[in-house]
């Protein structure tokens, strides 16, 4: 396989080596033409994925998934996240990527762990969701008017209209202080922590098929089994040291 790039940028100087001052920024190339970006995390000292992986990313790894449409509605452009991942398919996205990827010296790749998603999420900590403590949001792509016009679903968040119908393409999604997106809503995305049941996991965050207020809330987590996958649920990548 072609030697995958790295290039690290940080205050517009560009590196090719991970150098002693840890940049704020980093991006990897999976190709020529596929990256993936990162954004560091200082307190937690890791790098995590800017956003949710792409159906783009993820297709260099895994090329066929279940269906890609819902009622007639795309859910397979390149830049919507990927859904219909297990939290099996999104730990064999992390090994093509720990195998395959020439990642800085020392680091891995892996899904966020819970207290590092509770830490991502403490800058909410006063608040019930993500947008203050108001009903309807008024940001985040949820299942909002312009669902119901196209999907005509029972359930959707009335006078509200974020215009994206399902999936919206990664970056253009909330956006935290971090300079992270969607990480409360678009997809929901696993992440290591196990739940008390054998072999299921929690995911975090709402997403373009949720209405639900408290769904949308910003400590809401729900446990799924790690085979289970859905049109809803998706995943980023953490780059974290790697232990010994
Ligand atoms: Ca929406
Ligand atoms: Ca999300």
């Amino acid at each position: 396989m072609k030697k995958l790039l790295i290039i690290i940028s940080f205050l517009n100087i560009s590196f090719l080596a991970f150098s002693q001052a840890d940049p704020k920024s980093l991006t990897i190339q999976l190709d020529d033409s596929i990256s993936m970006d990162f954004v560091k995390v200082d307190s937690l000292d890791i790098w995590i994925g800017k956003y949710e992986v792409t159906n783009q990313q993820y297709e260099k790894f895994m090329r066929y998934r279940d269906g890609s449409h819902i009622m007639g509605v795309d859910l397979g452009q390149p830049d919507q996240p990927a859904v219909f991942v297990s939290y099996c398919d999104a730990e064999g996205f992390m090994y093509w990527i720990n195998s395959n990827a020439d990642l800085p010296d020392g680091l891995t790749a892996r899904l966020p762990s819970g207290p590092e998603c509770e830490y991502l999420l403490s800058e909410y900590q006063d608040q019930k969701y993500p947008w203050g403590n108001t009903w309807p949001p008024t940001e985040g792509n949820y299942l909002d008017q312009s669902s119901f016009d196209a999907l005509n679903w029972e359930w959707y968040i009335e006078s509200y209209n974020d215009g994206f119908t399902v999936s919206a393409p990664v970056h253009s999604t909330l956006k935290n202080k971090m300079g992270i997106h969607g990480l409360m809503d678009n997809v929901r995305e696993w992440t290591s922590e196990k739940s008390e049941r054998d072999g299921w996991y929690y995911i975090r965050g709402a997403s373009w098929r949720d209405s639900k207020p408290e769904f949308l809330e910003t400590n809401y987590k729900v446990a799924g089994a790690k085979w289970g996958k859905d049109n809803h649920i998706g995943f980023r990548v953490v780059l974290a040291k790697t232990q010994d």
